[in-house]
């Protein structure tokens, strides 16, 4: 079996120690980090969260699933967002409110790193008022927004319009994402821009801001 069908395996299997060796492997074996990302980590948690929905496994299985796969994305990490010249632009990036998903958004920000942006990453489950007070913090070009439930969808939406409300609409551009997102959506409520995976959130970023 190939290094790459062994991680794949590590996440299906839930193996976090195993994602981790594997990936460390791979890149000894010289292997592009982000086919390793989408061949291995990715790869392995589309299994997993088909599995998840036909109830042929649970939260405890996809828990550990995602710690393998978070345990292989430490190890790209620097990688992935090593940064080669100044920043192109900063964005915050958070998981909306009721939502604690957050390996989509992580490799979102990793990704958004090493295409050459600064990105404060406000977790999950942040609410409006937060993403209110980090954009007077941190003072971004970008704001992103993952989602990636059906039910708290919403929480997008609201937090576009407390944006508005709090009258900082005008200095950011929006971007959000998440499986159930949908471009013909995300322009309806209100942002900018989508993101359909991580490498289309780069080349968002890049539009958003007008950088080639
Ligand atoms: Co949950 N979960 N989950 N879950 N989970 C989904 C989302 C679900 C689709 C599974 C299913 O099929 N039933 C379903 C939602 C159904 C719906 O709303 N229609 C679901 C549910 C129901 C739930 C719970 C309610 C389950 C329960 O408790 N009974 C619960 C909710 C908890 C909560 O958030 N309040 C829950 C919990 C969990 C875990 C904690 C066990 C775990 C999360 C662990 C973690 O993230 N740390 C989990 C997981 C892992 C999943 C699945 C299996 C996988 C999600 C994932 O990580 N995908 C997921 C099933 C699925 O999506 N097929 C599921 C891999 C990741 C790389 O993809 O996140 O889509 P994704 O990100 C992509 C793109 O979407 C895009 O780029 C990323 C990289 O390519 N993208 C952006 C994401 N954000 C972006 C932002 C951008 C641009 C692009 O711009 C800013």
């Amino acid at each position: 079996m190939s290094v790459l069908e062994e991680l794949k395996n590590s996440i299906i299997t839930y193996k976090p120690a195993k994602a981790k060796e594997y990936c460390q492997q791979a890149l000894a074996e010289g292997i592009d980090p982000g086919v390793i990302l989408s061949e291995g980590l990715i790869a392995g948690m589309s299994v997993v969260g088909a599995r998840f929905k036909k109830n042929e496994i649970y939260v405890p299985e996809v828990l550990i699933a995602a710690k393998a796969t978070h345990a292989g994305l430490d190890v790209l990490k620097p990688i992935l967002s090593e940064r080669k010249t100044e920043p192109i632009g900063k964005v915050i990036i958070g998981t909306v409110k009721d939502d604690l998903h957050d390996i989509g958004k992580n490799l979102v920000t990793m990704m958004l790193e090493g295409g050459g942006f600064e990105v404060v990453n406000l977790g999950v489950n942040v609410d409006p008022e937060k993403f209110i007070a980090a954009i007077k913090e941190h003072d971004p070009d970008i704001v992103g927004m993952s989602s990636l439930i059906t039910s708290t969808l919403h929480w997008v939406e609201d937090t576009i319009t407390a944006i508005e409300s709090a009258g900082l609409r005008d200095q950011v551009k929006i971007m959000v994402g998440g499986a159930p997102v949908t471009e013909e959506w995300a322009l309806q409520i209100g942002a900018d821009g989508f993101g359909k995976d991580a490498t289309a959130a780069v080349e968002m970023a890049r539009k958003l801001l007008g950088v080639a």
